[in-house]
Formats: structure tokens, C-alpha cells, sequence
């Protein structure tokens, strides 16, 4: 598992907010302007003049915008409206704009069969969701069966592609990258070697995730000192803080959902433990800062999205990030969402060149974009991208996997106030 390192970059945000200082004020030495140039070369192409024309083409957008689970979702949704204004600045699908649908998908698989129900009627192209893996299990089926290409921006568990044929992950699965954190977790303490690992065992994603560390625990020969358990709709851990605790763990790996996972870290550190700590996906938002507070402080997450790629497309989607969001660099859940509606808009067009869109009924339509994407590969915010259709467990035609190469760790560094902080990231090389 060490050798998948071949590069700590250790990058502080400080480091990319310097870089960006110096190429937008042209400064004079020769240094700064090639880092200048660099920079600028990588923006990529500004939004074209192009005038949008015809009826607009319907993108259904299934996040989690209420419930527990909306810290999570909010990350998403600015991902998504950033796509939108970003490729109807750069003229759309040939010229049509697009337009994306919302549809509350909640916290809950019925909330989002809901939604995906409501967006299916309602004439979409194809709909970016839902949030968890937990909601997929139940939506996915839903709308593969009616037709309809999902687009899975954030769904991690193992199983997500063989769903149904015209089911598409966006998000690298777990098994991809979730052990990154071990690895950069025994990097910087060695000496670990005590391993305690929680899950909430009522989360799809969550006890996916689960297995997924332990076997890294496992083959990086640790002691896994316990296991334990709670329910995503638990406040009080008191019974897994002192089971964990009393093992005496040297590192300490959460799999859970933001709030509930966020309150463990606050909960394991308010009892005085002060060893590593590893969060898994669900705490993979700068949304836990207000449970965790100061505890947040030195989380290891691994990171499916490296905000530091340095191409054209990720230049100019983090160009608009910071225009949008005041922020140094887009967080994982935002950029995913941004990539899916890019691939939805990018398949659209090759399709339009191919026999315009306008001569296709919307079945015909959805048939054809999820055969488009499924085959296709794209320049994305998350590096270059392909999908590998994947056969369900009777041998059927399934589903496509992602196949993806850029990866990284986050550290979380809270502020002095409790309250602010960043995800400081390190690069990690897949397969290196
Ligand atoms: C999943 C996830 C979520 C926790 C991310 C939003 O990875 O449910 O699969």
C-alpha cells in the first residue's frame, strides 16, 4: 500500500492562494512571470459569445437539499449551478442552452425515489443523484428501468453500477482510493499501530466503506483493536467512545454520514483522545466544522478529486469556483457534480453532431446519451475520465464503472476561532 505515494505535495492553501496572487498581478521577475504563465495557460478556454438559441434541454438534478444529509448536498448544489452558468457561457449543446431541473431528493431512499419519480415525468435527459449510496439502492432501479441515464455524482459503495444498465458513477467507488488515508496516516506517525474502526451500520455507503479500511488495517499487518457500531440517526456515542477507548487505539477510522460522524470526532477528542483520526467520505465536507468544531482539527479524508490538477479544465472550473465562492479551491462533492452535468452536456453534443437532437423522441434521446456517455471518455475537473460497463450478478448488461487516475488526501486545519479551517491537500498518484 506505501508505494501508491509517489508524491507528497504537502500544498497549503496559502501556497495556492500565493500562486494565483502572483499570476493575476503580472509580477516582474522572471519566476513569477513563467508561474504566471503557467497559471494562465492553464484557465482554458473563456466563455465564447455565442448566443443560445432553441428550447432548452432539461437536466434533472436529485441532491439532498433537506435532511441530515443536506451538509453533504449543499456542496453539490454549487457544483452543479456552477456547471450550468459555466457551459451555457461556453454555448451550451451546440448552441441550446441547458437547464437543470432541482428536485429535492432529501436524506431518505423514499425522499429520493421521489424526486427521481418527479424528474422522470418531467421530460429530463438524464438526472445527476441522488446524494447517498443508501438512496441509489432504491432510485437507481427506478429510473434505469424507465430509461432514464443516471449520473451517480456521489455514490461510493460497492454495487452502484450494477444497479441497472443506465446507471453511471461518476464518484470513484471506495475500494479506489478510501485506503489513501491509511497510507498518509502511517507517513506521518509510523509508529501506529493500534487501529479502532466505528461504522454506521445502517448506511449502505458506510459499511462498504468499512470493509474497505479494515482490509487495508489488515494488509498494512496493524491490530485492529475493535470494531464498533452506531446508527446514522444517533447523537450520543458514549458507549462507542468508551469501547474504542478503552483499546487504547493509536489511530481511530470513522465511516458514518457528516452529522453523526462529525459527532464522534468531537465526542472521541471531548473524552481526551489524542491519536489520529480518519473520516471516511461522509465527513468529506467543510459542513462538519460546526459539529466538530475545533475537533475537526487534523482529520485525514481521502479525496477523489485533486483541486491542484494543474489542466485546462480544472484551471477554469476552479477560475469559477473562486469567482462563485470566495474559496481557494472547490471541495470533492461540488467538483463530481460539476463533472457529471459536464459529461451529460459534452455526450450531448458529440450526439448532436452525429443526427441533431431535435429528430429524437425524448426515449430515443435518453437511449442513445446514456450509450454516448457510457462509451465516451472526458477532460474533467477530476482529470481524464472513461467508464467500464460493468455485467449485474445473473451476467446481465449492467451499469458502467469509472475509471479515474487522480486522487488525493485532505488534513483538515482548523482556525484559532473553532469555526473555520481548511482541507489542506496532499497528491497521491493511483497505482504508483
Ligand atoms: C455514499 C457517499 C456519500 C457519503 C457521499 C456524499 O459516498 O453514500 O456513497
Amino acid at each position: 500500500m506505501k508505494k501508491r505515494f509517489s508524491l507528497f505535495a504537502s500544498l497549503s492553501l496559502v501556497v495556492v492562494t500565493l500562486l494565483s496572487l502572483v499570476a493575476t498581478q503580472a509580477a516582474s521577475n522572471s519566476v513569477a512571470q513563467s508561474t504566471a504563465a503557467a497559471t494562465m495557460a492553464a484557465l482554458g478556454p473563456t466563455p465564447t459569445a455565442l448566443p443560445l438559441s432553441g428550447d432548452p434541454i432539461l437536466i434533472g438534478v436529485a441532491l439532498a437539499q433537506t435532511g441530515s444529509s443536506s451538509l453533504l448536498g449543499q456542496d453539490q448544489v454549487v457544483g452543479a449551478k456552477i456547471a450550468e452558468a459555466y457551459f451555457n457561457q461556453r454555448g451550451g449543446v451546440n448552441g441550446r442552452p441547458i437547464k437543470l431541473v432541482y428536485q429535492d431528493a432529501g436524506s431518505t431512499p423514499d425522499t429520493a425515489t421521489q424526486a427521481f419519480n418527479t424528474l422522470i415525468n418531467g421530460n429530463v435527459v438524464a438526472i445527476v443523484g441522488p446524494t447517498l449510496s443508501t438512496q441509489a439502492f432504491a432510485a437507481d432501479p427506478v429510473a434505469s428501468k424507465a430509461g432514464v441515464p443516471v449520473l451517480a455524482p456521489s455514490n461510493t459503495a460497492g454495487g452502484i453500477p450494477q444497479l441497472g444498465a443506465y446507471v453511471t458513477r461518476i464518484s470513484a467507488g471506495v475500494a479506489s482510493y478510501a485506503v489513501n488515508a491509511i497510507t498518509l496516516a502511517l507517513k506521518q506517525n509510523p509508529g501506529i499501530k493500534n487501529v479502532a474502526v466505528e461504522y454506521a451500520q445502517d448506511d449502505i455507503f458506510s459499511t462498504s466503506e468499512t470493509k474497505v479500511f479494515q482490509a487495508g488495517v489488515k494488509a498494512d499487518n496493524l491490530n485492529l483493536t475493535t470494531v464498533q457500531t452506531h446508527s446514522t440517526k444517533d447523537t450520543d456515542f458514549t458507549n462507542q467512545t468508551s469501547a474504542i477507548l478503552a483499546t487504547n487505539p493509536d489511530l481511530i477510522i470513522i465511516s458514518g454520514l457528516a452529522v453523526d460522524g462529525a459527532n464522534l470526532v468531537k465526542q472521541l477528542r471531548d473524552l481526551g483522545y489524542k491519536g489520529v483520526m480518519i473520516g471516511g467520505n461522509g465527513l468529506n465536507t467543510a459542513n462538519i466544522y460546526p459539529v466538530c468544531q475545533a475537533s475537526c482539527d487534523g482529520l485525514l479524508i481521502a479525496q477523489a478529486y485533486y483541486p491542484l490538477l494543474v489542466s485546462p479544465i480544472n484551471g477554469s472550473f476552479t477560475q469559477a469556483y473562486q469567482l462563485a465562492q470566495n474559496k481557494p479551491h472547490s471541495p470533492q462533492l461540488t467538483a463530481q457534480t460539476f463533472t457529471a452535468i459536464q459529461v451529460v452536456v459534452q455526450a450531448l453534443s458529440a450526439l448532436d453532431k452525429a443526427s441533431a437532437l431535435t429528430g429524437l423522441d425524448l426515449p430515443t434521446l435518453r437511449t442513445k446519451l446514456n450509450d454516448q456517455i457510457q462509451s465516451g471518455s472526458f477532460d474533467t475537473p477530476l482529470g481524464k475520465i472513461s467508464f467500464t460497463k460493468t455485467k449485474d450478478k445473473d451476467g446481465n448488461v449492467a451499469g458502467a464503472e469509472l475509471n479515474q487516475t487522480e486522487f488525493g488526501v485532505a488534513q483538515i486545519k482548523m482556525n484559532a476561532d473553532g469555526q473555520t479551517g481548511t482541507f489542506q491537500i496532499n497528491e497521491v498518484a493511483a497505482g504508483s
